[in-house]
């Protein structure tokens, strides 16, 4: 049994929605106990495509799965959700990315773990250490030390009114 993290991100097709749609399928993934994740944040887009905003959160579970069955079933579920994705660093109707598989560094073709990307996205950080505060990552650096105050401001946390209500 490994303890996992998951990255979520949509900006096309009703995001929140997408999101909690994900959150549902990936609970029934979970294997024992509890998935936990956190809350859903707008993010304004990194890269240079113009595009609209992010909703993006993190979520946190057990699995028997090894790292590839799991990517197969992040997959799956992104496909089910009808994913487009019309350029590389553009829009896209849900993205689940694997940040990290407990400990494991795994660099193969299809799998980096953790995240290539991780250590710079506020979007993947800010709401990693609202579920993980005591995080260390494989490298042996702790999560808050790369978690910064402008991070938190260049987010914004969704309220519950915004959860209801459609973007
Ligand atoms: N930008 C934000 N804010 N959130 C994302 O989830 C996201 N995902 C991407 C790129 C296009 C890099 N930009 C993003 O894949």
């Amino acid at each position: 049994m490994t303890l996992i993290y998951v990255a979520l991100g949509a900006n096309l097709e009703q995001p929140v929605q997408q999101l909690n749609q994900a959150v549902a399928a990936l609970e029934k993934m979970a294997d024992f106990g509890e998935l936990t994740v956190s809350s859903f944040y707008s993010s304004t887009p990194m890269g240079d495509i113009s595009q609209p905003d992010y909703i993006n959160a993190v979520a946190r579970f057990q699995t028997q799965l090894a790292p590839i069955a799991l990517l197969d079933a992040l997959q799956n579920i992104e496909q089910q959700q009808g994913r487009i994705r019309k350029a590389h660093w553009g829009p896209r109707t849900l993205d689940l990315d694997l940040l990290l598989y407990g400990q494991q560094v795994i660099d193969q073709p299809r799998l980096q773990v953790p995240h290539y990307g991780m250590k710079q996205r506020n979007f993947v950080l800010v709401p990693l250490a609202e579920i993980a505060r005591d995080l260390i990552l494989p490298c042996g650096q702790a999560l808050t030390s790369l978690v910064t105050t402008e991070m938190h401001q260049s987010l914004h946390k969704l309220s519950s009114k915004e959860l209801i209500l459609p973007l």
